[in-house]
């Protein structure tokens, strides 16, 4: 109750007084402070004020009254929240994974078209990674698989966020942004065991997810020049060669090899990791609507392995899209006539819509890297749908070669017979063509089954120990370490581009336990590579190199014959830069890199879309365009680019993942 004005002199003393309860008698006189004198004081002095004040006092009563009650309820949430946290918090520090919920999956987790995954994500925890190098965020936790549509919907939505990049690229070159590319697992618990002689059960397909619970990691400037770059490409293949084996760039047109879009199959996992949303789903829907195996048509096995199933395999994985398991089934089955020779050792050429095999028409000899390098791709595919038959093919190859007379010191001759079973022209030992891969698939079959099969790890580092014996050499005037060939004794230094796989080969085998020289070697050898592009006036290497041995005034460590100075757009030097910077973060292989693409992009990239091959890497003025994309351009050159220039070790990890020859990458079945 308010008290009225004061008397002058004596103290203000304003108060309320509510009474709550019914009132009791008061006592009145002198100081009296008990309960029943003080409200009939209040009583009495509320009586005695006007209408208009009472109505006042009564309005900032309720006022007040209400003003309480909100802040208290929102005190009362406030502190809710404070004592929430704080149990969340300590739950975070056990339970780390339930928050990491929370942040949207970007890479979904492959599964079967009938998988029956939970509502929610199930975590579980994996050993920290090995990498020496870059890591981002925390490593040790993985998230299997959420629904499927919201797994989509956040790829897309990744892929979204790349298209606005590039385009916000183009107006602001400067301008950094961030996408979150989280990179791919597989989970431990879908590890396969190495061959068996009993029946497969059809193995789950190797969960690739998202990381979600790192840090997003940005793309830099130069994986947008790789995008660029793909898109320049694509839009050439789009333009003029839709559904065609490969884009001929100038004329506008395509060329057919095989028939079965082959630039678009080999492109479909590139795509996925470079994030390109609009181009993969068109390249999707042509998948499903228009590629058909049951056609007569002759095709190489080792390049319908490497390149269509190799990259339907790998693209099943990525995306989880059970069309690309069941395409590639389509052609593993077809491939499968080619196995049916005297000696199991397979013909090149199969028929896929007849189903029947032939060798090259000149001879009965398949070459030795081809049939040797078709493993990873066919032991996957048994791996994923149970069915034995396409390993024991495979692998009666591999056991045929291991214990095969014709060897030198581990290196193998560059041709086997399929009747006999025997190597033929014996004496020629190359880590180039015909022979290149056979030595990568050695170390790779024996990373992919879990570092087990110990046959093939024997092969490889014999047949490394043998390179070092028989085959390197130092040049003049820089001393580059060269890897050249030896014919019935004499050595050349010929060097094809292709051996430029080696130095990512062999520091893969270093990172996975081989000897530390491995790993030297592949240091000196990589820098050789690079000097194939740094010493020549495009700065692209040519198709093959002759070293010199010998010290002359004017001259450099590459020669190059006027037959040998095409480039093809190929990628084994770009992959061993790729290698080399994941296992050792010198960013000198980065630059190398870089120096390359721009090369490309000088000379090889025709305006009106796509890039071509090129005959003459010793005239800038002229390279003499050959009018041709090869497939593995978009399939291997650039992927490895884009690899390269990123620093998250998780961008196809390489303790999950083991490349196939045309840089697909397929799960390994025991994870690091
Ligand atoms: C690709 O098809 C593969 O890398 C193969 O192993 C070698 N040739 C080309 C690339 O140069």
């Amino acid at each position: 109750m308010y008290s009225g004005p004061a008397a002058a002199g004596s103290p203000r003393r304003d108060f309320i007084s509510v009474t709550l309860g019914p009132e009791e008698a008061v006592g009145v006189g002198g100081y009296n402070n008990s309960k029943a004198w003080r409200r009939r004081s209040c009583w009495r002095k509320w009586k005695q004020l006007s209408r208009l004040q009472r109505s006042v006092i009564l309005f900032l009563f309720a006022f007040l009254a209400v003003c309480g009650a909100i802040s208290y309820t929102s005190m009362g949430e406030t502190w809710k929240s404070v004592t929430n946290k704080s149990l969340d918090d300590q739950r975070t520090e056990q339970q780390i994974p339930r928050l990491k919920l929370a942040n949207p999956v970007v890479l979904p987790a492959p599964q079967k078209a009938d998988a029956n995954h939970g509502d929610y994500p199930e975590l579980s925890l994996q050993k920290p990674p090995k990498l020496p190098h870059v890591r981002r965020g925390p490593s040790n936790l993985q998230i299997k698989a959420p629904r499927r549509d919201t797994r989509l919907k956040t790829r897309h939505d990744t892929m979204r966020a790349v298209e606005e990049l590039v385009e916000a690229h183009k107006v602001e070159k400067t301008e950094k942004s961030i996408i979150s590319w989280r990179g791919a697992v597989i989970e431990p618990d879908q590890s396969t065991e190495p061959p068996s002689s009993k029946i497969m059960e059809p193995e789950k397909p190797s969960s690739v997810e998202a990381e979600d619970q790192k840090e997003p990691v940005p793309i830099n400037e130069r994986q947008l020049a790789v995008i660029e770059a793909f898109r320049h490409a694509w839009k050439g293949y789009k333009d003029f060669a839709w559904g065609h084996d490969e884009l001929k760039p100038l004329s506008k047109s395509y060329s057919e090899w095989f028939g079965l879009g082959l630039t678009l199959i080999d492109a479909l996992d590139t795509m996925w990791i470079l994030g390109l949303k609009e181009e993969f789903d068109e390249a999707r829907k042509w998948v499903a609507n228009d590629l058909v195996f049951d056609k007569n048509v002759d095709v190489n096995l080792f390049e319908s392995t490497i390149r269509i199933l190799g990259g339907l395999l790998s693209t099943y994985h990525l995306s989880g899209d059970s069309l690309f398991l069941e395409k590639a089934k389509d052609i593993g089955n077809r491939l499968m006539p080619a196995f049916k020779t005297p000696s199991k050792i397979p013909y090149s050429d199969v028929n896929i819509g007849r189903g029947t095999a032939h060798p090259p028409r000149w001879t009965s000899d398949s070459t030795v890297a081809e049939v040797t390098s078709i493993q990873l791709e066919f032991r996957e595919l048994s791996r994923l749908t149970g069915d034995e038959k396409f390993r024991k093919a495979v692998d009666e190859v591999m056991k045929h070669v291991h214990i095969l007379s014709g060897k030198n010191d581990g290196l193998v001759p560059m041709f086997i017979n399929t009747n006999s079973g025997q190597f033929t022209h014996l004496g020629v030992y190359t880590l180039g063509a015909r022979a290149d891969s056979y030595y990568e698939y050695l170390l790779k079959q024996w990373i992919q089954g879990g570092k087990k099969e110990n046959e093939l790890l024997e092969d490889y580092v014999r047949a490394i120990e043998g390179v070092k014996k028989h085959l390197l050499q130092r040049s003049e005037p820089k001393k580059l370490t060269f890897v050249g060939e030896l014919a019935h004794g004499h050595f050349s230094a010929k060097m094809d581009h292709l051996v430029c796989f080696l130095p990512g080969t062999l520091a893969l085998g270093a990172h996975n336990g081989l000897a530390a020289d491995h790993m030297k070697l592949a240091e000196t050898l990589i820098e050789t590579c690079y000097q194939m592009y740094a010493q020549v006036e495009t700065g692209l290497s040519p198709e093959i190199v002759h070293f010199n041995l010998h010290a002359q005034k004017g001259h450099k460590d590459v020669e190059i014959k006027p037959a040998d100075r095409h480039n093809l757009l190929r990628p084994e030097t770009v992959e061993s830069l790729f290698y080399m910077y994941r296992f050792t973060g010198d960013k000198k292989y980065q630059d190398w890199g870089w120096e390359i693409l721009q090369n490309f992009n000088r000379y090889t990239r025709v305006p009106t879309g796509g890039y071509t091959s090129i005959n003459n890497v010793q005239n800038p003025s002229n390279p003499e365009p050959r009018d041709k994309m090869e497939s593995f351009f978009l399939g291997e050159t650039l992927k490895y680019m884009f690899l390269l220039f990123s620093d998250d070790i998780d961008l196809i990890n390489l303790d999950r993942y083991i490349f196939n020859t045309e840089a697909h990458p397929l799960p390994i079945w025991v994870p690091a």
